[in-house]
């Protein structure tokens, strides 16, 4: 039988290749996201390649939506061996005094209370197993900060210290925690950060070969695939031209 992944935000970028990567290494699939049509789109794409996939639309945001969606999950859905906590977002590059609570409340809530309300619900199920892997997605933001990165920055730090957690409380039961820390990706997330601003996306990537999303999805099916014994738990992924959140070469 195959193994099960459960992976949030798959309706785009990284999510999205890490959901075509692992059907492509055997893996069924969960897959989870707002936008509903899309998620349909890569579950049927996901389905040609002959893997089974239940795509499930909610918000990681609403704790009953997650809880429910989870309770429901009847049969070998239960069975999650590999849960990728990637959905999340940044919102703005305002320094703090002139900060937009909103956008605050947006990335606190999907980054960090999103992705403990999903473990909250997924961990159990690994537990009962006495098996499972825990992979989330942090970033380079999550190593350091850089100037109107604050609240981004903070949410990722706070990715990288629920990794360390989850690894001492989850150590008993056998279940691996992997923290994966990107730099520059080119994916949607820039475009949301900039709020349509397509020309700002853009530009963030100008000069120089960012990281793709299947180069980090190409990563988590190495850590998801290490034999038993061995947990890669913590993976920091720049492009070549940057050195730290900071410092990058542009041509
Ligand atoms: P994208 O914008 O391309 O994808 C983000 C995904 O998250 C989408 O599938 C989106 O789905 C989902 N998502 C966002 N908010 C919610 C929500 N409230 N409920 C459910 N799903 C949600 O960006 P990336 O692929 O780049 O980002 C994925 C992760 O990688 C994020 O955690 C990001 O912080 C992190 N990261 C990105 C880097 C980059 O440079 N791109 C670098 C380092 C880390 P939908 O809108 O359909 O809900
Ligand atoms: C996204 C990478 O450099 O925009 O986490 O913070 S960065």
């Amino acid at each position: 039988m195959n193994k099960i992944a459960f992976i949030t935000g798959a309706t785009s970028g990284i999510g999205q290749a890490t959901a075509l990567k692992t059907a492509e290494a055997g893996y069924d699939l969960i897959i989870t996201g707002r936008r509903k049509e899309r998620l349909e789109e890569i579950a049927q794409k996901i389905r040609a390649k002959g893997v089974e996939v239940l795509p499930l639309c909610f918000d990681v945001r609403n704790p009953q939506e997650v809880h429910e969606a989870v309770q429901r999950l009847e049969g070998k859905w239960q069975n999650i061996d590999v849960l990728v906590n990637n959905a999340g977002l940044a919102v703005g590059v305002s320094p703090i005094q002139e900060g937009i609570l909103d956008d605050w409340e947006r990335m606190i809530d999907t980054n960090v209370k999103g992705l403990l309300y999903i473990t909250r619900e997924v961990a159990p199920l690994m537990i009962r197993r006495q098996k499972g892997h825990i992979v989330n997605i942090a970033s380079t933001a999550g190593k350091e900060v850089y100037p109107g990165g604050n609240v981004y920055c903070a949410t990722k730090h706070a990715v990288d210290a629920l990794s360390k957690a989850m690894r001492m409380d989850m150590l008993k039961d056998h279940i691996k925690v992997t923290n994966i820390a990107p730099g520059m990706v080119e994916t949607e997330f820039s475009l949301v950060r900039y709020k349509g601003d397509a020309e700002a996306a853009k530009n963030v990537y100008s000069g120089l070969t960012p990281l793709s999303n299947e180069d980090i999805a190409n990563v988590i099916v190495f850590a998801i695939s290490c034999p038993e014994h061995v947990c890669l738990n913590d993976i920091v992924i720049t492009p070549t031209a940057q050195a730290n959140a900071r410092d990058v070469v542009r041509k």
